[in-house]
């Protein structure tokens, strides 16, 4: 007697995993920022409200874009040099309110590089000498940043979800801190001197947590769901 209804219970629990498109939820909160590096600030999101679903995974993704700004490189020693450079910046996320660590305790994301990198070559000094960033060929050179970019995401394990001051759970909020320094590297070459001027950057953190919606919401989606097959089987 109570074998059917037994039986009909996991029947449709099955059909809702393995409809996983329509039983699977999203939340997605992004915060931006932008600036002249060095930058850094908070930025706030909502905690995940256990009430509304089961939570599945909490995914955090870190964007960084570097766009104008000049470096000048100058060699001023006695013989050819060539090495090569890094411009634009560099981002790193950290939080005391929630854990940015993966299941492996790993931080996450991890630091996003928005910088060019080339090779270059300069001739020995054409007679300006040290002090005055001269960007004229053939010993000096001007480069004009363009549009980098870099993103890194990352879940974050299970296990930290209630971790921090404040935790990933809950009806309130925490805050994502962002610190965005200049980049520049012109390698451990002698005899060069460089100078730089500032770059622009933006960028955005994304908090997604995917969930399984509480269960009236995945009553509707079934009813909703067999309707549809019972359509389909006409
Ligand atoms: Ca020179
Ligand atoms: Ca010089």
């Amino acid at each position: 007697m109570s074998t059917k209804g037994f039986l009909l219970f996991p029947a449709a629990m099955v059909f809702v995993t393995g409809g996983s498109v329509s039983a699977v939820a999203t939340s997605v909160q992004t915060k931006y920022f932008s600036g002249i590096p060095s930058l850094s600030g908070s930025l706030t999101f909502n905690q995940f409200n256990n009430s509304g679903g089961t939570l599945q995974s909490i995914q955090v993704l870190f964007y960084l874009q570097s766009t104008g700004g000049e470096l000048i490189i100058d060699n001023d020693g006695d013989s050819l040099v060539s090495g090569s450079f890094q411009f634009g910046a560099i981002g790193n996320i950290g939080s005391s309110d929630v854990d940015l660590l993966s299941s492996s305790s790993l931080p996450i994301p991890g630091q996003v590089n928005a910088y060019h990198s080339q090779a270059f070559s300069l001739d020995a000094d054409n007679g300006d000498g040290p002090d005055n960033y001269d960007p004229t060929s053939p010993d000096g050179m001007l480069y004009s940043g363009g549009i980098e970019s870099d993103s890194k995401s990352g879940f974050v394990g299970s296990t930290f979800w209630s971790m921090g001051t404040r935790g990933f759970l809950g009806t309130g909020s925490f805050n994502i801190n962002y610190s965005v320094p200049q980049f520049v590297s012109c390698g451990n070459v002698e005899g060069v001197e460089y100078s730089d001027t500032r770059v622009n950057a933006t960028g955005y953190v994304t908090v997604t947590y995917t969930y399984i919606p509480e269960p009236a919401t995945i009553t509707l989606f079934t009813i909703a769901a067999f309707a549809s097959l019972k359509r389909k089987s006409k």
